[in-house]
């Protein structure tokens, strides 16, 4: 059994190829027993669970289930970009669902699992944004209203996104240390697995006398790929030379 770990797939109608790569690794890589974890991000954005007719998203569920039928576990967590799927989704792509952050016992070490976005403490605008649209009531409001409405108000929400995120410094888009090791601190977890930031590296640290490692999954445009544990190499080697190309 090997855990494979993805994220920040942005998967969308106007990334056909990002799309197909996704398909062909769902096809090839992962083997029956193997268990994915896809950490947030799978889709670009997310209207809400009545839009699971989509052709795209038809594609990427039907990419799942033969993965599922072929032995492999699912495993998923939402990111910023698609918290608005539920277990209606999580259902028809037979995906376990991950509270962010989840730990668990990894081959013997204690990992912890997140998308990444409530590590990044510095951009206040993003925290009170995500805390907004986080809470139970605006998501019910948001979701009563027609798909059409939502995923109009999704478009110019991405648009003023982006412009933001253009005069941000770049250091408050990245996580924040101090976030980071206080994480460690409170769960006790010796590693981290997180996407987001669009950084792809493996971090290595102490806290005290403990050893620590994070590891940052690469965005799919920019980087197709996954990390790959198993029980006899529990850590791979530095992210860029082993990331395996789709
Ligand atoms: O994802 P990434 O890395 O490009 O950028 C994020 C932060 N941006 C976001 C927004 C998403 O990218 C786009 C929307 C996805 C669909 C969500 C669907 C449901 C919500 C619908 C609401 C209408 O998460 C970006 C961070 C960056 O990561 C790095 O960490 O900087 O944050 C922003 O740019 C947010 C702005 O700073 C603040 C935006 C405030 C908008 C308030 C008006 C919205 C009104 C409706 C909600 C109440
Ligand atoms: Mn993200």
């Amino acid at each position: 059994m090997r855990a494979l770990f993805i994220s920040d797939l942005h998967l969308s109608r106007e990334r056909p190829d990002t799309v197909r790569r996704f398909e062909q690794f769902m096809a090839r890589v992962p083997a029956p027993g193997d268990a994915l974890y896809v950490l947030g991000d799978l889709f670009d954005y997310w209207a809400g669970d009545d839009d699971l007719e989509a052709p795209l998203h038809r594609r990427v569920t039907d990419a799942c289930v033969a993965a599922h039928a072929r032995g492999v576990t699912l495993n998923w967590m939402v990111g910023n970009r698609d918290f608005l799927a539920g277990s209606k989704f999580a259902e028809r792509c037979r995906m376990t669902s991950l509270s962010d952050p989840h730990k668990f016992d990894l081959f013997g070490r204690a990992t912890l699992l997140l998308h990444g976005d409530t590590l990044c403490t510095g951009d206040l605008a993003y925290q009170a944004f995500r805390r907004q649209v986080r809470s139970p009531e605006w998501q019910s409001a948001f979701l009563a209203r027609p798909l059409a409405d939502r995923l109009d108000e999704i478009e110019a929400l991405r648009a003023r996104s982006e412009s933001e995120k253009s005069v941000k410094p770049a250091a408050i888009m990245d996580v924040e240390p101090t976030a980071v090791d206080a994480l460690f601190h409170a769960t006790g977890a010796e590693r981290m697995i997180h996407g987001h930031t669009h950084r792809p590296a493996r971090h290595d640290g102490n806290l005290g006398t403990r050893a620590v490692v994070r590891w940052v999954l690469p965005e799919w445009d920019q980087r197709p790929g996954y990390l790959r544990v198993d029980a006899t190499a529990t850590e791979l080697e530095y992210l860029p030379s082993t990331l395996q190309e789709i």
